[in-house]
Formats: structure tokens, sequence, C-alpha cells
């Protein structure tokens, strides 16, 4: 009897055994195991990652959700930020907001490499208010939702994490800090196959330094922590990938894909934060 409870304790040991680096394994709709999250670079074409992961959910090892959310392709890119001012200037569509407010209070902790982009903490401090500015105008004009960033910190990322772990990394060192909700910002060079990530229905979000799109990522990782899944329809926030004349648009009918109407959803956790 023994040696079996020793064999039982080596086996309980080994596994809670887990890579720092990662959050993973990961786990998708189908019980597949990834230790790696998949990459574009792992398709044969962008098109065929699209196919087989643009609308995946994907499980961490603590049973959050989240999707990838691709860099764009050169040609993808260019197009959002040649629409980039235009769609700035367009958004809100116009909505049915009652007057209402939900004031949901912002924490950013903001890594070494985002920090490094700016020439000095003020710069960077208006940098991101107006990036926020631009990611809860259209969620302010629909439904009330007004972020106001309210703290930050200078938090020191983990070199070799992937992006699920880098999320957790900033919850753990630095979290909400007493906020309704946490966006941390991140220009880690090692973190790869995505621009942002979101758990669907927490409020916490990492986004990349990606060219100046951060207003537009922010608003699409604040759709999953709205509980948002991607959707089929190309000009809405949720796509899988941002094509830059989709901000500020949620599609407001009945999508399979999602399987929700993204519209009524948001209208509907407007005071989840
Ligand atoms: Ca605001
Ligand atoms: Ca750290
Ligand atoms: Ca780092
Ligand atoms: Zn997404
Ligand atoms: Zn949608």
């Amino acid at each position: 009897m023994k040696k079996i409870a020793t064999i039982l304790a080596v086996a309980a040991l080994a596994a809670v055994v887990v890579n720092p680096d990662t959050s993973g394994p990961y786990t998708d709709s189908h019980g597949n195991i990834y230790h790696i999250l998949p990459q574009i670079s792992d398709f044969p074409t962008v098109a065929d990652f699209d196919a087989a992961i643009g609308h995946e959910i994907f499980t961490t090892r603590d049973g959050r959700k989240f999707q990838i959310d691709r860099p764009l392709t050169p040609s993808e890119l260019a197009t959002a930020l040649a629409n980039q001012v235009v769609n700035r200037a367009l958004q809100p569509n116009p909505g049915s907001f009652n007057g209402i407010a939900a004031v949901v209070t912002i924490n950013h902790p903001v890594d070494e490499e985002y920090r490094g982009s700016f020439v000095n903490i003020p710069s960077l401090k208006t940098y991101v208010i107006n990036e926020m500015s631009v990611a809860d105008q259209a969620l302010y004009a629909n439904w009330g939702i007004n972020f106001v960033s309210q703290s930050g910190q200078k938090w020191d990322s983990n070199d070799n994490a992937d992006m699920g772990s880098l999320l957790d990394e900033a919850y753990r060192e630095h979290g909400l800090r007493g906020k309704d909700m946490m966006v941390a910002l991140t220009a880690d060079p090692t973190s790869g196959g995505a621009i942002g990530i979101a758990y669907i229905g927490l409020p916490r979000q990492l986004t990349y330094k990606y060219y100046s799109l951060e207003g537009e990522i922010i608003q699409h990782e604040a759709g999953h922590n709205y509980t948002l899944y991607h959707c089929s329809d190309s000009t809405c926030i949720m796509y899988p990938y941002l094509n830059g004349n989709n901000l500020g648009r949620f599609h407001d009918y009945y999508d399979s894909t999602a399987g929700q109407n993204h519209y009524s959803v948001f209208g509907n956790q407007k005071n989840r934060y």
C-alpha cells in the first residue's frame, strides 16, 4: 500500500508542475490541447488560419476563455491605417443611450517595452487617454458606458511569456487596484501571435502596441470583456481581425457564428462592470 501511495503522490506532483511562461496548456472547443498557441505561420495561408482559428474559443488551464486576435497582413494593415482617421471621426453609430452613464474606472499596468516607445510618461499618459476615448466612444453613445482611466503602474513583463500568461502576469502583479477593469498595455517582443487578448466576461484585457491601432483593439477586447464572441460580419468590430472600417460598429442581428446579436448583448451587459 505504501508503494502505491508514493506513486500516486508522484503522479499528483507531476500534474501540478506547469510552465510559468504560459497559461496553457490550452484546450479548444473540440478538446484539442495546445501547449503553444497557434499562429498564422503554422498554416499555409492566412485564410487557412482564419478558417481554423478565427472563431475558435480557447480555454486556459485555469478555465478562462478567450479567442485569438491575430495580427494583420501588410495589405490589411495598410487598409486599416488608411481608413483609421476617417473612421475615428465617424464613430459612433447613433444609439439608444438613455442618458444614464455607467462609469467604468480603469487601471493600466504598462510594461517596460510599451513605456520605452514614448519619450516620457506625460506623453504616454496623453496617448493612452486618447486611445481609451476612441475605444469607448461608441460604447458611451449606444449604452452609456464611460471608460475613465484612473491609475497606471510600471509593469515589468516576462519577456518569454505567451499572451495568456502576460495577461495573467499583469493581473497578478497589478490587477484592478480598486478600479472596475484592467486594461494592460504591452509591447513585449516575444509574445507574438496576437495583437490583444481579453478573457470572455472578465474585466481584464491586454492590448499590444500595434502601430496606432490601440483604440480599435481596446474596443474589440472590451467586446470580449462584455461577453461578445467573434462573428462573421466583416463590418463589425468583433470580426476576428480588424479591417479598419469597423470601429464603433457592433452588428445588430443574430449571427450564428457568434451565437449572438452583438448590439443587444452589449445592451444587456452594459452594467456588467
Ligand atoms: Ca471615457
Ligand atoms: Ca513581472
Ligand atoms: Ca517584457
Ligand atoms: Zn477577439
Ligand atoms: Zn459582430
